[in-house]
């Protein structure tokens, strides 16, 4: 193999992997909090959210990351008939659905629910709005029973139920797994990049995904040697290393506004690495970043490498010093999305 096949079969990787999109279709009650959810799983601000019911109009999903998020309209009204509703936004085109409510179900919902569910799709029955369940002498516990047996009571069948708050965030950690859960392959590795972090575990998956991006940016970047680094006698390519610095940011959900909110934070060790993940923003950022490690003696085990990126590939140094930047930039995105995450946590116990 030449190191132009090894170049070709990693971009062919990458290419598949970024050509997959993640579809979910969010129905339910106006007004229930399906646009909250959809801001709450991806962790950005995507979604419209309105006081009124039923603000939602538009006919464009949302997308982020490689996630495709529609909150569709009401169902059943003089605008959306029921009869015509499934083939009009293509009901059928979606990987799961969610059910969303948040209080007790009309008749029009659970008949949609239940058509809904006949689709042989994976269909998730969110119960948003959890942080205003309350009754007087019933625990948390009881009261989710009570729900999941009226639902089946209802519906006729057991549907599988997540209880969720967007004003705290409780339960859309256990609601994003499930929907990873009814995914395959690569649509779940693609929900794994798109999707917000509200777990240490989910996180950790994150970490992994992050190492496997820079394993393939970086034999890309290192074949593409067009960029000289002053001083080392090594060229790279700047630009594909920059691509894979911000999908590392996204994938963490750093992006500039959260960047700027949690930089008050003060922290010693995430102050450090926030301001080394806003440095390497930059071409100039990058290639200090690069001349460090090209500073340091690399010694890479090319043979656990050449399975990813080729025999060739991972023998170079320029892969070798871009291996290690870019394991330096995934641990420190890592390590701010961690405190981000923690703060989170604490406003939620
Ligand atoms: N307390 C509480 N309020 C919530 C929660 N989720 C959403 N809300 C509030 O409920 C209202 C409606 O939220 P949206 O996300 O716009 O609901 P929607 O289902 O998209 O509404 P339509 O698109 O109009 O059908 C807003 O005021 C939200 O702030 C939650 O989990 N807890
Ligand atoms: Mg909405």
């Amino acid at each position: 193999m030449s190191i132009l096949d090894e170049l070709n079969r990693i971009r062919q990787e990458l290419e598949a992997y970024d050509s997959v999109e993640v579809k979910v279709a969010l129905f339910g009650t106006p007004g229930s909090g399906k646009s909250s959810l959809i801001n709450a799983l991806v962790g950005q601000h995507v979604a419209k959210i309105g006081v009124e019911n039923d603000v939602t109009s538009a006919e464009q999903p949302y997308r982020w990351n490689g996630l495709s998020l529609r909150d569709l309209p009401g169902f059943d009204t003089e605008k959306f008939p029921i009869e015509t509703y499934f083939e009009r936004f293509k009901v059928e085109e979606y990987d799961i659905l969610l059910c969303v409510f948040d209080n007790k179900l009309r008749t029009a919902e659970l008949d949609f629910f239940k058509a809904v569910e006949q689709l042989d799709k994976p269909c998730l029955f969110v119960r948003n709005k959890w942080d205003t369940a309350w009754q007087p002498g019933k625990s948390q516990e009881e009261l989710k029973q009570e729900t999941v047996d009226n639902l089946v009571a209802q519906l006729g069948f057991a549907p599988q139920v997540y209880f969720t708050s967007c004003k705290t965030n409780e339960g859309v950690d256990e609601l994003s797994s499930a929907i990873m859960d009814c995914l395959h392959d690569a649509k779940k590795e693609r929900w794994l990049e798109g999707a917000q972090a509200h777990s240490e575990h989910f996180l950790e998956l994150k970490h992994k995904l992050c190492m496997r991006l820079v394993h393939l940016y970086s034999g890309i970047a290192a074949a593409n040697s067009v960029n000289p680094i002053p001083g080392v006698d090594v060229a790279v390519d700047v630009g594909v290393i920059s691509d894979l610095f911000r999908r590392v940011r996204n994938t963490y959900g750093l992006s500039p506004d959260i960047l700027s909110h949690y930089r008050q934070l003060g922290i010693p060790v995430v102050a450090q690495a926030m301001n080394n993940i806003l440095n390497y923003a930059t071409r100039d950022g990058i290639i200090s970043l690069l001349k460090r490690f090209a500073s340091e003696k690399v010694v890479e085990d090319a043979a656990k490498y050449a399975p990813v990126v080729g025999q060739i590939i991972a023998a170079s140094l320029g892969f070798a010093i871009i291996q290690r930047a870019g394991r330096s930039f995934v641990n420190d995105c890592h390590t701010v999305a961690e405190a981000i995450l923690q703060d989170e946590l604490k406003y939620r116990s």
